[in-house]
C-alpha cells in the first residue's frame, strides 16, 4: 500500500515536534520542517526508533524567507504532489512590548512567519492536494486568534490572520475533498515562552502555579482531528488548560 506523508513545519520543537511523533503513530511518513537541523536529526531518530515502518525526511528552511520557501517547493515537486496531511504549525510571538514601544523588527518577525510563511508554504502544496481531490490542512491559530490582550496586539493579529485564512481557504477548497482545520489553543508548555521573552527564568514564570496544556495534548488532538473520516472537516477547535478560563484568566496556586 502506497504510504501517507504528513508534512509538518516547525518540528523542532514544542507542537510540531510532538506531532510528528502522534501521526508516526497513526502510520504516516513525517516531512519534518524547521530551521535548526541538529534538532531535525535528533528528532528523524527518534521517529525512525519508534515508528521503523515508516519513512522520515526533513529540510531546514526559513518559511518567511519566501526564495528559500520557493526554492524548497521547486526542488521538492514530486515530493510535495504526495502530501496528504500539512501541519502549518511554525510560528511564534516576540516580546510583549507595549505598541507605543515595541520593536519593529519584531512585527516583522511575527507578521512574515505566522502569516506570510505560512501562505509560501500552504501555496507550494495546496494545488497538488486540489490536483489530487484529497488532502488535510491543520493550522496552528491559537486563542490569540479570537481575543486580543495587552502587549499582544501583533501577535494577536497574526493568528486572527490565520483564522481568517483558514475560512478563506476552505471557502476557495469547497468542492473539493481538501479539509482545513484551524487549531486554537490556550497556553501550551513548549519553548513559545523562552521564544518570546528571551529569557528561561521570565519563561518559567508564564506556567508558575499552574497546569498548561502539553505539546502532546495539541498533537493529540491535531492526529484525532486528521482520523476523523474523509467526510468530516473538523473546522475549528478551542482549546484551553483547565487552569486558563479565557486569554490573561489563569488559576493559579501560591
Ligand atoms: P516552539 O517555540 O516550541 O516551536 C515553534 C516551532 O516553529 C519551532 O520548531 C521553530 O523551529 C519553528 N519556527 C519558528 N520560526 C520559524 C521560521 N521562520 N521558519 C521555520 N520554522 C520556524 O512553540 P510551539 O510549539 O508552542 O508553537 C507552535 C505553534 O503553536 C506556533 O504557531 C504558535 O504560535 C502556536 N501556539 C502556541 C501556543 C503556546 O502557548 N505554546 C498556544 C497557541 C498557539 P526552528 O527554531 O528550528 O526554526
Ligand atoms: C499562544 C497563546 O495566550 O500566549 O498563542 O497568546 S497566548
Amino acid at each position: 500500500m502506497e504510504k501517507k506523508w504528513a508534512f509538518i513545519t516547525g518540528a523542532t520543537s514544542g507542537i510540531g515536534w510532538a506531532t510528528a511523533l502522534a501521526l508516526a503513530g497513526q502510520g504516516y511518513s513525517i516531512f519534518a520542517t524547521g530551521r535548526r537541523r541538529d534538532k531535525l536529526n535528533e528528532l528523524e531518530t527518534a521517529l525512525k526508533a519508534a515508528h521503523p515502518n515508516i519513512q522520515v525526511k526533513s529540510a531546514q528552511f526559513d518559511i518567511s524567507d519566501r526564495d528559500d520557501v520557493t526554492q524548497f517547493m521547486k526542488a521538492h515537486y514530486a515530493e510535495m504532489a504526495h502530501i496528504d496531511v500539512l501541519v502549518n504549525n511554525a510560528g511564534l510571538a516576540k516580546g510583549v512590548d507595549k505598541m507605543q514601544d515595541a520593536k519593529l523588527e519584531d512585527w516583522d518577525t511575527m507578521i512574515d512567519t505566522n502569516v506570510k510563511g505560512l501562505l509560501y508554504v500552504t501555496r507550494g502544496i495546496v494545488e497538488h492536494m486540489v490536483r489530487r481531490n484529497s488532502g488535510h490542512i491543520v493550522n496552528l491559530g491559537s486563542v490569540a486568534g479570537r481575543w486580543t490582550y495587552p502587549g499582544g496586539g501583533v501577535y494577536c493579529a497574526t493568528k486572527f490572520a490565520v483564522r481568517a485564512l483558514s475560512e478563506g481557504l476552505r471557502m476557495d477548497l469547497l468542492g473539493s475533498k481538501v479539509r482545513v482545520t484551524n487549531i486554537e489553543p490556550g497556553m501550551v508548555h513548549t519553548e513559545f515562552s523562552l521564544v518570546r521573552l528571551g529569557d528561561q527564568s521570565k519563561a518559567d514564570k508564564v506556567y508558575e502555579g499552574m497546569t498548561p496544556l502539553s505539546a502532546q495534548d495539541i498533537a493529540e488532538t491535531i492526529a484525532w482531528c486528521v482520523a476523523r473520516p474523509a467526510h468530516v472537516n473538523i473546522q475549528e477547535l478551542v482549546i484551553y488548560p483547565t487552569d486558563q478560563a479565557h486569554v490573561g484568566q489563569v488559576a493559579r496556586k501560591n
